[in-house]
């Protein structure tokens, strides 16, 4: 019920209230807080001008991007980014980090492979996020489906027992074109032709660390030819056959491999069976001439021919190791510890003084080089 004392209450809240409401639109409270100016700078009537936000700031606010390269000259290098248009969201995700936190300083152009055409937005959104050029290739179909003298029968049977076993993208058909076309073809390509460095870059990457040096003049200065962040042990499973068929391309090819090779990052017994360690190849920092080069293209079309990586699943990361480790030396081979990094589930983050140079944000209690998974320590005994 209602009292009549609780009315007069009642009546004093609606005139107090009615008193601001309508002090609000007032002159005095500045015209920021004024409802009727707020609808005219929101420009609801349609009849003014646009709205302040997209009337750009004054010059005097802005500074250029800074551009250092100190060293003034540069390397004969590119970016690569293999994806599907559908691979767009984590393409921008990874391309922007290294803009930021290196290639806006140093403006290396982007190359972008595909078995099918880019479309309008995949190319919109990676071209707006660099200054660099950018070029956009299409994969010829040779270079990427699966060859006509592979046995379906024999490929499909492999397959469906990888799916039985669980094996990690046993069952898929793209992702062995994805690793034979990486192994073998993509330094052929016709857009990187023209280039002697590249670095390797997949979607949903990160990239914690500013690198304010260029490691493209570090490999072509210092004669490397493959440089990693990240390295572990192989699947057993995707690889059945792979270091055998190894040895018998070493058998019938001799004389390919420098004395200083990295033999032991790969085998505990002077090379009769294989550790499975291999660099990530996710990220790769590397000579193209050097897969261009005649041990290399001998070693994969061997490999190739022997249909494993359809009648298995062998990756493109395990053949890239391979073949480096064996074919240059051990030297030519650069662990880029400066450059924090992570591909699901791994990372790499630099410690201590390489931590605080590079202002790294990575935690430096996640970092995959001397978990018992990583093979970074065999990579360190090659020069101990
Ligand atoms: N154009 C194209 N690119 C592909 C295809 N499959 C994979 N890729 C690209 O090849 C690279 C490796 O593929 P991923 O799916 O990242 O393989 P992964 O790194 O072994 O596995 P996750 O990253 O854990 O899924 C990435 O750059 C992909 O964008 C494909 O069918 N077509
Ligand atoms: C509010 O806007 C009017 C009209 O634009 C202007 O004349 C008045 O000075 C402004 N008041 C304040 C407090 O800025
Ligand atoms: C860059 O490297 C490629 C491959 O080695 C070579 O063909 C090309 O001439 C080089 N370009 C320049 C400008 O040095
Ligand atoms: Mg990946």
């Amino acid at each position: 019920m209602m009292t009549p004392m609780r009315y007069v209450l009642l009546v004093l809240i609606i005139i107090i209230s009615l008193h601001y409401i309508l002090s609000f639109s007032h002159e005095g409270y500045g015209n920021a807080t004024s409802l009727s100016n707020i609808r005219d700078q929101l420009h609801f009537g349609g009849e003014k001008g646009a709205p302040p936000y997209k009337t750009p700031l004054p010059d005097e606010y802005i500074h250029p991007p800074k551009v250092a390269n100190p060293l003034e000259r540069k390397a004969n290098a590119t970016f690569v980014i293999l994806a599907r248009n559908s691979d767009i969201q984590g393409v921008a995700m990874s391309m922007k980090q290294a803009e930021d936190r290196f290639n806006k300083e140093f403006n290396y152009p982007w190359v972008f492979l595909n078995e099918e055409p880019f479309n309008d937005e995949f190319k919109k959104r990676t071209r707006e996020l660099t200054d660099a050029e950018v070029h956009y290739g299409l994969i010829p179909k040779e270079d990427w489906f699966q060859p006509d003298w592979i046995d379906e029968d024999r490929a499909k049977a492999a397959r469906e027992k990888m799916v039985k076993d669980n094996v990690i993208y046993g069952g898929s058909l793209p992702y062995r074109n994805m690793c034979r076309f990486n192994s073998g073809f993509f330094y052929r390509h016709e857009l990187l032709k023209n280039y002697r460095y590249y670095w390797r870059v997949e979607p949903n990457v990160q990239f914690f660390c500013d690198l304010h040096y260029d490691p493209f003049l570090v490999m072509q200065d210092q004669n490397k030819v493959y440089g990693f962040t990240v390295s572990l042990y192989e699947y057993a499973a995707t690889i059945p056959t792979l270091w055998q068929e190894v040895k018998n391309f070493l058998k019938e090819n001799p004389g390919l491999m420098p004395g200083d090779n990295a033999m032991k990052f790969l085998s505990d017994d002077g090379g009769e069976t294989y550790n499975r360690c291999h660099f990530w190849s996710n990220f790769e920092i590397g000579d193209l001439d050097f897969w261009r080069g005649e041990a290399y293209s001998k070693f994969f079309d061997y490999l190739d021919s022997k249909g494993g990586f359809y009648y298995e699943r062998w990756g493109d990361a395990p053949v890239h190791s391979i073949g480096a480790a064996l074919f240059a030396r051990k030297d030519q081979i650069h662990f880029f510890n400066d450059i924090g990094y992570r591909h699901e589930p791994f990372q790499h983050c630099p410690q201590g003084e390489a931590h605080s140079k590079g202002k790294c944000w990575c935690s430096e209690k996640d970092n995959f080089d001397y978990q018992w998974y990583s093979c970074l320590k065999r990579y360190d005994a090659l020069f101990q």
